[in-house]
């Protein structure tokens, strides 16, 4: 192959290479991470700021046994499980206070556990 064929090549996987990237939508947009714990009966933290429009992951976790995460009103739900760590891509579109609350029967308290996702402007 000759040196410009081989430029030509090389220029052609790295621009391939970056289109893939930017596609991928973990990465389109920088998403802040906010990691969360959830244990008998609540999450820490129990209220999560983030800003409309700012893609945000969670890294869940469970600290004793399984539970879950469920955020009805932005279609949202995971199981949060120990040893495990939990990713979900939330893209806020609108501002006010969306509960969430833990959708796996965990015990006594479990009807209690729950918290908040503040979208502010
Ligand atoms: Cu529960």
């Amino acid at each position: 192959m000759r040196r410009a064929e081989a430029i030509i090549v090389r220029a052609a996987v790295v621009m391939a290479l970056l289109a893939a990237l930017a596609a991928h939508p973990m990465h389109s947009v920088q998403a802040r991470v906010i990691h969360v714990t959830a244990k008998r009966f609540a999450y820490e933290p129990s209220e999560i700021v983030v800003k409309k429009g700012v893609p945000v992951v969670l890294e869940m976790t469970a600290l004793d046994r399984h539970h879950g995460f469920e955020l009805r009103e932005l279609g949202v739900r995971a199981d949060i499980e120990p040893g495990r760590v939990t990713r979900v891509r939330i893209l806020p579109k609108k501002t006010g206070r969306f509960i969430f609350s833990c959708d796996v029967f965990c015990g006594s308290g479990h009807e209690d556990m729950s918290g908040v996702l503040v979208v502010v402007d």
